[in-house]
């Protein structure tokens, strides 16, 4: 009994919080999803200087969500939040076909950084509500996905604005959590 309910128990409140951080490019929608997450509903962002953390209770989970602010100058101090993050959520803007390089650089960049090593990578195929947007699929063949061996990922196509696909995403967090106990 005394087992039993101790697995219980850790399944249900084992670890206190988990350290997300939400990346990717300017106008990609990271404040939006952040937001979403948040309250489940839209909030008129402007553009994230610095970054916006807040804590997001889901199911049994709770995590620890930092949005860092993507302009070009400001990605150099991303590496700054890096420590003890959990989860990498890269959030893609898939109208966004001339940058989605720059994502791919910034992505690998972060893989290979020290205090990323044990951090699991969520991409978001964000504004699939757009025409014209690129598919999930032909995301991840950009970005090469396929080739990274030594993190999970998953890659999930989403609309912030409604909030589609965005909780798809915390379920795969949530499996590898689970798999990680
Ligand atoms: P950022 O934090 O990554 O810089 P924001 O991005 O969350 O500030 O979003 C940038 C703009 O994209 C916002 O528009 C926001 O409403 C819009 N956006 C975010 N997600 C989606 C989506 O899924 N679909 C569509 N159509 N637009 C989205 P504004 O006009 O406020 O600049
Ligand atoms: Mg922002």
């Amino acid at each position: 009994m005394g087992l039993l309910f101790t697995k219980f128990w850790s399944l249900l409140f084992s670890k206190a919080e988990y350290k997300v951080i939400i990346v990717g490019l300017d106008n990609a929608g990271k404040t939006t999803i952040l937001y979403q997450f948040l309250m489940n509903e839209v909030v008129h962002t402007s553009p994230t200087i610095g970054s916006n953390v807040e804590e997001v209770q889901w199911r049994n989970f709770r995590f620890l969500m930092w949005d860092i602010g993507g302009q070009e100058s400001l990605r150099s101090v991303w590496n700054t939040y890096y420590a003890s993050t959990e989860f990498l959520i890269v959030v893609v803007d898939s109208t966004d076909r001339e940058r989605l390089s720059i994502t791919k650089e910034e992505l690998y960049r972060m893989l290979d950084h020290e205090d990323l090593k044990q951090a699991g990578v969520l991409v978001f195929a964000n504004k699939q509500d757009l025409k014209g947007s690129m598919s999930s699929a032909e995301i991840s063949q950009q970005l090469n996905l396929t080739s990274i061996k030594d993190h999970g990922w998953h890659i999930q196509g989403c609309c912030a604005l409604t909030g589609e696909g965005l909780y798809q995403g915390l379920e795969w967090i949530g499996t590898q959590i689970r798999t990680r106990r």
